[in-house]
């Protein structure tokens, strides 16, 4: 058996599978024995965290083996091991009837538990069924489903058997589905029925056909259908199959494919700040390890817990914490199905007391939204039984953050503001685990993670040193979560994360160190924006609208938005053989139109300025940063626009946004 050679910060204890999970915590120990350990030996800090957390198959030769420069990354290799197995099996073994997940259907209460012995059946079955279809080791799947155990048992399954999940939020349209589709050349899809969000139905068996239409995805052979609702949805056969079916013909165990350390587990597609989203890739051990430390350090997991991650499976953070890290942690995750204001705003307390959930993890946009809703739907239920209130996505602010900490909290509980990224893989950045006695800081995720080196740069890529700086956000040095590849697109990769700042993972972020030496994130520096938590590229949404008919040239920037975080404000120039068909209103609606159905509704423009022209330089590049002010009303103040080729054109797009916020307040006056 495997004997620990050195101590994690000193502990000297040998590696043991009977260990409780608080045993195996950072929180007990001293903080900066763990973090300069860590740091000064990173290879020896994971490879004994791999051996001691990891089930394998076979142990690993070489810890790390990474060229930051090269972007090159690797972690664990020689070793082979099962996902599915660290997750789901060891606990199944052990104590076949704990709860895995609790499912918190749409309807408040309408709930399911599945033990952690149900959900090895289930992802055995759904594996079996893959496989009796022939999806291999290596095959794309693409997943695209309500949050529910049997679309988490499919992404299991598909980390049983070697194949790499591509996992769609159910909540975009059928173009952006078959882009997905198309770019992972996925074999097979799992969908549902229909979903159920908010009291409201998505045809989600339909868009898939939509998806699929006309041959538009050649490599998919297969459609499972799992049933939500129980609609009469059009099968197709024989490329179609009730998911629950095809799992009932099936043997209720499925043989572990043994799996390379860097073979990929799945693909998530994240916007950039081009057009086409990203295939982010993860492999298998590095994500593992790194997912379930984080989530089990971050949040103080410990046996027993009822963790409530609200993120839809659809992002990385219902990858990483409403499936892969508490699994990993045998604690019970709830899978939450609706949103935060259904039936109404006190939905996610109702919750906590019903279930007695111990940490919740949500986006400060749903708390912006609750707390404009006011204090009562909180304080009528009983929160007693949190003691973590998690936060991420977007910067929380510091109202926000003294409204969940006193109000949801009742001051008793730890805001945990964490900052990370699909790229990341696991959390970065978070107020834990810190040293005994360092108190959350409002607007602050804080301090690197053990392990984790952030760094400022200028636009230079010289390091900003001390403290009370402000520059970009970059990591020195490799971590076991990071992405690995972007799926068929390495260059985009290197130049993306590695070629900015040679040397230096780079985040797309900006940050502010304190004089504590303490993070805040002041929000991207590229095009990328963040709207209700959802992470967008303004291209995408420039090439939705470019596609309008009527429209000859698009520009999409954030603004300010008090609850969205970020607002999408869109300024459209139409083609000169424009001839009005109806209303200009009508034009913006079906502009937006066009947007819902290229990405989704989310995507859609709040704001939509018809203009003559816009700010570009002699070299015909948009000056966005005008766009942005304009769209934020900071009209005063626009800075030097001697460069542009038509300065004129900026007091005519001044001018219609001032009109236009007229009209939209007389519009707003009068519904009230
Ligand atoms: C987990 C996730 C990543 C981007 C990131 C930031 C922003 C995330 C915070 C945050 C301020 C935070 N993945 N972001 N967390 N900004 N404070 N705590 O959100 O890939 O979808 O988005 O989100 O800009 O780069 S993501």
């Amino acid at each position: 058996m495997f004997r620990r050679s050195l101590t994690l910060a000193g502990r000297g204890l040998a590696a043991s599978r009977s260990r409780t999970l608080s045993s195996l915590s950072f929180l007990s120990e001293d903080h900066a024995k763990v973090y300069d350990h860590s740091t000064n030996d990173p290879e020896r800090f994971w490879g004994d965290l791999a051996r001691e957390r990891i089930d394998w198959h076979q142990p690993f030769n070489t810890a790390m083996n990474c060229d930051m420069n090269a972007g090159k990354i690797r972690w664990f290799e020689g070793g082979k091991l099962n996902v599915c197995e660290n997750v789901v099996d060891r606990h199944a073994r052990l104590d076949p009837n704990r709860i895995a997940f609790i499912w918190e259907k749409d309807e408040p209460g309408d709930v399911e538990r599945v033990s952690y012995g149900d959900l090895l059946e289930s992802a055995c079955r759904i594996g079996n069924a893959l496989r009796a279809r022939g999806i291999q080791r290596g095959d794309r799947v693409a997943i695209y489903m309500p949050v529910s155990p049997l679309a988490a048992a499919s992404m299991l399954a598909c980390a049983r058997i070697g194949a790499v999940h591509s996992v769609v939020f159910a909540g975009f349209s059928a173009e952006a589905l078959r882009n997905r589709i198309r770019d992972a050349e996925a074999k097979a899809v799992i969908t549902a029925d229909e979903g159920v969000r908010g009291g409201k139905r998505i045809p989600l068996k339909s868009i898939v056909d939509a998806a699929l239409d006309d041959g538009a995805c050649p490599t998919v052979g297969d459609v499972f259908v799992m049933t939500r609702t129980g609609s009469d949805v059009k099968m197709m056969h024989p490329r179609d199959v009730k998911l629950e079916e095809a799992m009932s013909e099936q043997p209720p165990t499925c043989p572990a494919e043994s799996m390379d350390s860097e073979d990929l587990l799945y693909l998530l597609y994240t916007s950039g700040s081009t057009g086409r989203p990203k295939g982010i890739a993860h492999t298998q051990a590095g994500y593992l390890l790194y997912t379930g430390v984080t989530h089990q350090n971050a949040f103080d997991v410990r046996s027993g817990d009822i963790f409530a991650c609200v993120a839809d499976i659809g992002w990385i953070t219902g990858h990483s914490h409403a499936l892969y890290g508490p699994l990993f942690n045998g604690v019970t995750s709830v899978l939450f199905e609706s949103v935060p204001t259904y039936p109404n705003p006190g939905r996610y307390w109702e919750m906590v007391q019903r279930l007695r959930v111990t940490q919740i993890y949500t986006a400060p946009t749903a708390l912006r939204l609750l707390i404009k809703s006011g204090d009562s739907h909180v304080r009528k239920y009983d929160r007693s039984s949190l003691r973590i209130l998690g936060c991420v996505g977007e910067p929380l602010n510091v109202e926000a953050w003294h409204w969940y900490h006193t109000v949801v909290g009742e001051r008793r509980c730890t805001v945990v503001d964490t900052w990370w990224q699909t790229e990341t893989g696991g959390i970065m950045l978070s107020p834990r685990p810190a040293p005994t006695g360092t108190q959350p800081k409002p607007g602050f995720p804080m301090l690197p993670f053990p392990g984790i080196r952030p760094l400022l740069v200028d636009s230079n890529g010289a390091e900003i040193v001390g403290n009370d700086v402000s520059g970009l956000l970059c990591i020195r040095g490799a971590w076991p979560g990071m992405a690995r590849t972007i799926y068929g697109d390495h260059e985009r990769f290197l130049n993306t994360y590695f070629r900015p700042y040679p040397g230096l993972y780079f985040t797309g972020d900006g940050a502010y160190r304190d004089v504590d030496g303490h993070y805040r994130i002041t929000g991207r520096v590229d095009d990328v924006i963040n709207v209700k938590g959802h992470r967008l590229g303004t291209a995408e949404v420039e090439s939705a609208l470019d596609e309008h008919p009527d429209v000859a040239e698009a520009a999409v920037v954030g603004f300010p938005h008090e609850v969205y975080g970020e607002g999408i404000y869109a300024y459209v120039i139409l083609k000169d053989t424009f001839a009005p068909a109806g209303t200009m209103d009508d034009i913006v609606k079906s502009m937006k139109g066009i947007v819902k159905s290229k990405i989704g509704s989310f995507a859609v423009p709040e704001i939509v300025l018809v203009t003559p022209g816009l700010p570009k330089t002699r070299s015909g590049k948009i000056m966005r940063r005008i766009l942005r002010k304009v769209a934020a009303n900071q009209t005063d103040d626009l800075g030097d626009v001697s460069t542009l080729a038509d300065p004129a054109v900026v007091e005519e797009i001044k001018s219609r946004h001032v009109e236009l916020m007229k009209e939209r307040e007389y519009a707003y006056g009068r519904k009230e």
